[in-house]
């Protein structure tokens, strides 16, 4: 077995385009999942390689396990990607991530990092769940661990986290701080501001968190890449490619895509050096975004995993789901949008097809799949309302959602656990009812955390979906 990687280990033309030794921590990054590994860590990299900075590290904090920095944390910090394209795999070892925290263990640790004066940055990839947002918008202030944050204990939560940081910046030379959502939600941004104001109003810290608020910035944006989970197999190869082991790799496309509302209350790094857009708007691109790729990257999940596919890949090279996938873009989502300046968006809707078709990346259906009951509303909720106000059938549009009633029922009805939020509620509402198409969509239609008020009384859409299960059920 091969070293394990870190810098003196490395064969030099592996190493990080920064030397990491000389790199201090600028930006606390929320969720130090694979996707903020392959994306922002990346642009961080190049933009300090770029602009000779070395004020913007990043502290990387995990939520939950202390999985990540188990295998960080032996590495220096370093870790490579395996960027999967049609050619041969390329591996690049990334040095930006500085120092790593595990938010159960140190949660005083994280507060004390985002309330540091060095930093002037946060960023999040926390996914759609980890905001804990209420179904109506604005923060669940019912979540038994948002009030175990507001009682007062060293805070859990990603809103606690970034609070609780806030009111400790008061008067210790901090300067105001600039907070980047970069999950795949609507408006992040502002989603995020009003959920930490909410918070912020409900503190005991209400007044000094205001305070902070008036001058923190919550830019909005736009991120993309594919970067499915990492494999034993990958690993072994990235090992081959390195000469060392790394138990930290993760799997890339080689696309990737950062757009970003410029209104920093700061500093900030050079990522636009980097090829991140620095823009006035983020919100065309985030629709094109979410309503073109992540609504046919759910239906192909759905539909994929229900004809047995167990790769997006192998989904979208069967014909017919392909043509729905396209059909989706070019006839449902495209007329619901404004076009991003200089953005064509039937080409860009071929080249997410391209993308999703690259085998080499063995993206699997189940892990899209996942957090179904939070995804739907941001992917493909929007489009058809849309569509329904313009008096128009969301066909396509409405049969991805059915495909995940489908996919709901049968987990339920195998006993496969339901990887869900709202797997408790979503299995409840289907305890009672009964086998029928209507009755399936009925009682799913009903969750309101998913569905709201207007769509279960929409007939159009009911009927719409009836029909569909009954195809997919036949
Ligand atoms: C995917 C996204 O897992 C999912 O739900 O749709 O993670 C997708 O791969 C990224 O948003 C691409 O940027």
């Amino acid at each position: 077995m091969s070293a394990r990687l870190s810098l003196g280990s490395l064969p030099a033309v592996h190493r990080p385009e920064v030397d990491p030794g000389k790199v201090s921590v600028g930006i606390v990054h929320l969720g130090l999942g694979a996707f903020h590994r392959a994306h922002q860590a990346v642009f961080t990299e190049q933009a300090a390689a770029m602009s000779g900075a070395t004020g913007w590290g990043i502290c990387g904090v995990s939520q939950r396990s202390a999985a990540v920095r188990e295998q960080l944390a032996p590495q220096d910090g370093l870790y490579s990607v395996l960027t999967r394209g049609p050619g041969d795999p390329s591996v690049r070892v990334i040095g930006s991530i500085r120092e790593v925290l595990t938010a159960p263990e140190d949660p005083d640790v994280v507060v004390a990092r985002i309330a540091d004066p060095a930093v002037a940055v946060v960023t999040l990839t926390v996914t759609e769940k980890g905001y804990r947002a209420a179904a109506q918008g604005g923060l669940d202030l019912t979540d038994p661990e948002i009030q175990a944050d507001l009682a007062g204990r060293p805070p859990r939560t990603v809103v606690g986290q970034l609070a609780a940081g806030l009111a400790r910046r008061t008067g210790n030379g901090a300067g105001p701080l600039t907070i980047v959502s970069c999950d795949n939600l609507v408006a992040n941004g502002p989603f995020l501001r009003r959920l930490v104001e909410d918070y912020a109003a409900a503190s005991p810290d209400a007044k000094l968190l205001a305070e902070q608020l008036e001058s923190a910035r919550f830019p909005a944006s736009m991120v993309d890449r594919i970067v499915p989970a990492t494999t034993d197999a990958d690993r072994d190869e990235a090992a081959a490619l390195l000469g060392v082991r790394d138990e930290a790799v993760v799997v890339a496309e080689p696309f990737l895509q950062w757009v970003i509302e410029d209104d920093f209350a700061g500093p900030r790094p050079e990522w636009d050096k980097a090829g991140a857009i620095l823009t006035r708007d983020v919100a065309p691109w985030e629709q094109a975004k979410l309503r073109m790729l992540n609504a046919t990257h759910s239906m192909l999940a759905y539909l994929g995993a229900l004809r047995g596919y167990v790769t997006i890949a192998e989904a979208v090279r069967d014909e017919q789901l392909a043509g729905l996938a396209a059909e989706l873009m070019s006839a449902e989502v495209i007329p619901t949008l404004t076009p991003p300046d200089g953005l064509d968006l039937t080409a860009y809707g071929e080249s997410v097809l391209e993308r999703f078709a690259n085998p080499a990346l063995k993206h699997r259906t189940a892990q899209v799949a996942m957090d179904g009951s939070v995804k739907l509303p941001v992917r493909l909720l929007g489009t058809i309302r849309d569509r329904l106000a313009d008096s128009t059938e969301p066909r396509v549009a409405s049969l991805a959602v059915a495909a995940w009633m489908v996919y709901v029922a049968e987990a339920t009805t195998s006993g496969t656990p339901l990887d869900d939020p709202q797997a408790a509620r979503l299995q409840a509402a289907l305890g009672g009812a009964g086998t029928t198409p209507a009755a399936l969509v009925d009682a799913l239609l009903g969750v309101e955390s998913v569905f709201g008020a207007d769509l279960p009384a929409n007939a159009v859409f009911r009927s719409l979906l009836v029909e569909h299960v009954g195809q997919l059920t036949r």
